[in-house]
């Protein structure tokens, strides 16, 4: 499960990236590799996504604390035989980050990692690949 984001992550064809706020950017659209772009509301007790499916390999998940405790959204799951997780820091309320993930086809896990609040429900499928 802890696995964190090492070199050797990055080597496997993890890319992560963590922006400020203001992440306006509709520029993705038109580069060789196709970028979706998915919404993250984290509020109590929900991950407030709308898209778990998605159609390539890479992701950019721009993600705002909509609600009032200290949230997070983190990606996890296996490359390979590995355990891999990623994920933004502790937002607090309104403040935003942005993760871009590239990763093989499969099925991942989202969450908040903070407390217990995946167990209250801040937890999502996530699937790349989809067609
Ligand atoms: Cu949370």
């Amino acid at each position: 499960m802890k696995a964190g984001l090492g070199a050797g992550l990055l080597g496997m064809g993890l890319l992560a990236g963590m922006v400020g706020a203001q992440a306006n950017s509709t520029s993705a659209q038109s580069g060789a590799a196709q970028v979706q772009t998915v919404q993250v509301k984290l509020k109590e007790w929900t991950l407030g996504m709308q898209t778990v499916n998605i159609k390539g390999t890479a992701a950019r998940f721009e993600v705002e604390n909509d609600g009032q405790y200290p949230h997070a959204f983190k990606l996890e799951g296996k490359l390979g035989n590995q355990n891999f997780e990623i994920a933004t820091p502790v937002l607090r309320a309104g403040e935003k980050s942005v993760l871009l993930v590239k990763l093989p086809a499969g099925t991942y896990e989202a969450d908040c990692p903070v407390g217990d609040h995946e167990e209250r429900g801040m937890k999502n499928t996530v699937v790349f690949g989809k067609k």
